[in-house]
């Protein structure tokens, strides 16, 4: 008879760590239910619908569960030993006649939710010896990184909400209601921020549509795409001009606040009101709250990352949380001091710099960041000939043609490779256009630490899950032989491979660290991590819920690894930004104006079950009416003769979708938002339930010309658009 057993972790899918409690059978390896573990500190008993998905995706008949190579007949299955050694051959091939950086490399976001192949990437990345990497940070976070690098030393230093003590909330571009949080790792935030305004707390929410949590808020402001950055300013002009200034600590370790003071003076409220969209009193009077609160913290996310100001915005926001006081307080924008310091260990390793445009990209002279080019020129990489051109790509775990701004020319760019590998669970949009694919296990057959998340997390805890499921079959009965390995067995495999000619890592090597499994890594980090009196590997293993580590604590100047542990407001870089926001809002000819057909202004969304390209496999995520539609205000539609539920066609400079359309007056008049990671009607891929709700893909429209220059990073959201009837 079978025997229910309970095993507990955390989830991996989104930022926001829940505990779960898995009933399964062992022989069978059957799940039998999966539920919020009401026993994890920090979750507390709190999931969202995509957690139950996760039994579908390892069930999935659909999931690759061997490695495949394309041939002219289909796809064939290849032993592994086959599949790396020709891997290995064409990526060396390419490189003997084209140099290193012929061959490219793009990893997606389900990376970061698996320490393994965190661990193992580095070294992998040593081997392809290219500058042609990108990944799913230049259509994210870019600015939040390089922020933090320029102005606390560290790219993973970023301040976090310290949500379950403020007593003021300014959200700006962030819907956690619907993503659960990002940069901001708190597992349910619905209930953190019922628990914020029961305790008398205010939430403010700066948004063009009005959200699902712009619902819960006090207040909610509509603004205008892209001009966060002219609300940052005028809040801080507020704070000078009204002698609101309050820097506490930071006085002696802060520069540059004279010169901040001197370039927002050209910003006051009434200046920039109508061009975001807000009355210049309720500017000021926002101000004035957030300095009057006893405890407050601004946060500003994927809405203001990826657009056209994104670095600046992210810069603005810190200093503004620091010019108020707010910043490293208690209820402000805090650090986190995680069991594993990825950051203090980095710092230890390499010293306290990494880098920013040392190099550019070939073809639009794009800056790196910390060896990375934006993915935004990733398709003219490959597609523009000369020295230097990109013949062959690598994907770890992403899926850039639905992911990327204009990800229909990045379809055709990997269509004319000469090579491409893919390590990835699914056959999809983007590995369908590689020659071999291989699969590695899924979460639930590994084991689990989030080295990223407890970082950014609102509270210190720590947590660590076994594997669940031997890595294998799930059917006993079928082919016993379907194997799958450890994405960082896979890459550890591949960079011996490709290291082993000229002798960089001999089979000694190779052997020795196949010895070593990444949870020695975690082992090590909790010996040298700030817990390590008390917090051991043993405790931590023991502890299958997870461990309370307390509420953030003020940390700085001591954590900074900028130069003399200062922090500079007024670097140049950011300083000279602000021509481009004089330009760009106060001198920009109507003559650009009116040459453009584009009226409308497009931004994203998230729903709660999806989770960005690759859940629509699951049956139970994608029931319901269909989510792929554009929402728009009724005046705007009336305009065009467009009723609700009508296809309409949107389109950009780059191309034109069709869909329904869904009119809403939670739309602030004259923009429109359409989620990304639809579109999964393109032949040759194996995703049979996603094929059925296929829906179409946002970043079609998306510009790949549309960038916070600063950064590279891509502006997916304030893209100029049109709505017609179909
Ligand atoms: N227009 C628009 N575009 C956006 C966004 C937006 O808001 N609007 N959001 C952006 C953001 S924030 C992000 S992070 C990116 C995401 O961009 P990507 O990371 O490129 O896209 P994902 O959909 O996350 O693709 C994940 C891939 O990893 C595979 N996978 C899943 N689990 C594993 C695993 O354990 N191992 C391996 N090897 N593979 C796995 C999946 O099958 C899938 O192919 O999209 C960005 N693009
Ligand atoms: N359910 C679900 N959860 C997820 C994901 C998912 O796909 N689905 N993806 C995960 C990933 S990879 C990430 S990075 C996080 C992202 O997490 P969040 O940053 O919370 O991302 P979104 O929910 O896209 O919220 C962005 C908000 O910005 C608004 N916005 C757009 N343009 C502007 C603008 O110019 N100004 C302002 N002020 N707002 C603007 C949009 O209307 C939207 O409400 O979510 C993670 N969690
Ligand atoms: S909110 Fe995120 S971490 Fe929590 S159950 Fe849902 S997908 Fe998993
Ligand atoms: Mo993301």
């Amino acid at each position: 008879m079978a025997t229910k057993h309970t095993h507990y972790r955390t989830c991996n899918l989104c930022e926001a760590m829940c505990g779960l409690e898995i009933q399964y059978d062992l022989e069978t390896r059957q799940i039998h239910s999966i539920r919020g573990d009401t026993q994890d500190p920090f979750s507390q008993g709190d999931i969202c619908p995509k957690a139950v998905a996760l039994k579908d995706i390892y069930e999935d008949p659909d999931r690759l569960r061997y490695p495949i190579r394309r041939t002219s007949n289909g796809w064939e299955r290849l032993g592994w030993d086959d599949a790396l050694q020709e891997v290995t051959q064409s990526l060396q091939r390419i490189q003997a006649k084209q140099g290193a950086n012929a061959v490219g490399l793009y990893i997606g976001n389900p990376y970061v939710h698996n320490f393994g192949a965190q661990l193992f990437t580095p070294g992998f990345v040593r081997s392809l010896k290219t500058r042609n990497r990108f990944s799913a940070t230049s259509v994210d976070q870019l600015p939040h990184q390089l922020v933090s690098y320029l102005l606390f030393g560290n790219d993973l230093l970023m301040p976090v909400p310290d949500i379950d003590q403020t007593d003021f909330f300014l959200i700006l571009g962030a819907n956690p209601v619907a993503s659960n949080g990002s940069l901001m790792t708190a597992p349910g935030v619905r209930r953190r921020l019922k628990a914020l305004r029961e305790r008398g707390g205010k939430l403010i929410v700066i948004d063009p549509r009005r959200t699902e949590t712009a619902e819960l808020a006090d207040t909610h402001h509509f603004i205008r795409p892209g001009s966060d950055v002219l609300l940052m300013l005028a809040l801080l002009h507020t704070v000078f001009s009204e002698g609101l200034m309050h820097l506490g600590k930071f006085e002696t370790f802060t520069d540059g606040i004279a010169t901040l003071q001197d370039l927002t003076q050209d910003f006051p409220p009434e200046r920039i009101a109508e061009k975001a969209g807000i009355p210049a009193l309720e500017i000021r009077q926002l101000a004035r709250d957030f300095v009057s609160a006893r405890s407050a913290v601004c946060y500003g996310r994927m809405g203001v990352s990826t657009q056209e100001f994104g670095t600046a915005v992210q810069w603005l926001i810190v200093a503004f949380n620091i010019v108020t006081g707010k910043m490293d307080q208690p209820g402000g924008f805090m650090f986190a001091k995680p069991a594993v310091d990825i950051v203090a260990m980095g710092a230890a390793k390499h010293g306290k710099r990494g880098h920013f445009n040392k190099w550019q990209s070939r073809v639009r002279q794009l800056p790196e960041f910390g060896g990375e080019l934006p993915v935004a020129t990733l398709a003219e990489e490959i597609l523009t000939p000369g020295e230097g051109q990109i013949h062959a790509m690598v994907t770890l775990a992403g899926n850039p043609v639905l992911s990327t701004p204009n990800g229909e020319q990045l379809d055709r760019a990997l269509s004319e490779l000469d090579f491409m590998v893919s390590i990835d669970i699914y056959l999809n949009e983007t590995t369908r256009h590689a020659h071999i694919i291989l699969p590695p296990t899924t979460a639930l057959e590994h084991d689990h630490y989030d080295l990223t998340f407890h970082l950014l997390a609102v509270r210190n805890t720590a947590k660590y899950s076994p594997a669940l499921f031997p890595p294998s079959n799930t059917d006993e009965d079928a082919d016993t032989d379907i194997e799958t390995r450890h994405d960082w067995q896979i890459l550890l495999e591949l960079q011996h491979r490709m290291q082993s000619e000229n002798g960089e890592l001999n089979e000694a090597a190779r052997n020795a660290i196949l010895q070593v499994h990444p949870h020695q890594f975690l082992k090590d980090g909790l010996k040298h991590g700030p817990y390590a009196s008390h917090l051991s590997w043993e405790r931590l293993q023991e502890a299958s819920h997870g461990i309370d580590l307390g509420p953030l604590e003020p940390c700085l100047p001591e954590r900074l690894f900028s130069d003399n542990q200062r922090i500079d407001l007024a670097q140049t870089i950011f300083t000279e930004d602000i021509q481009r926001i004089r330009n760009r809002f106060f001198q920009s000819t109507l003559e650009h104006e009116e040459a453009t057909p584009f009226d409308l202004t497009l931004i994203g969304r998230r729903h709660l079950r999806s989770n960005n390209s690759w859940m629509h496999n699951s049956p139970r995520l994608v029931k319901g009416k269909p989510r792929c539609t554009v929402l728009m205000h009724p005046d705007d539609a009336a305009e065009r003769d467009i009723a609700d539920g009508n296809i309409v066609t949107v389109s950009t400079r780059v191309g034109s979708i069709q869909l329904p359309a869904e009119l809403t007056d939670s739309m602030m008049p004259r923009v429109i938002s359409i989620p990304h990671g639809w579109g999964h009607d393109r032949s040759d891929i194996q995703l049979s339930t996603a094929q059925k709700h296929a829906g179409v893909s946002v970043n079609d429209l998306t510009d790949e010309t549309l960038l916070d220059v600063v950064s590279g990073n891509a502006a997916v959201n304030g893209v100029p658009a049109k709505v017609e009837i179909s």
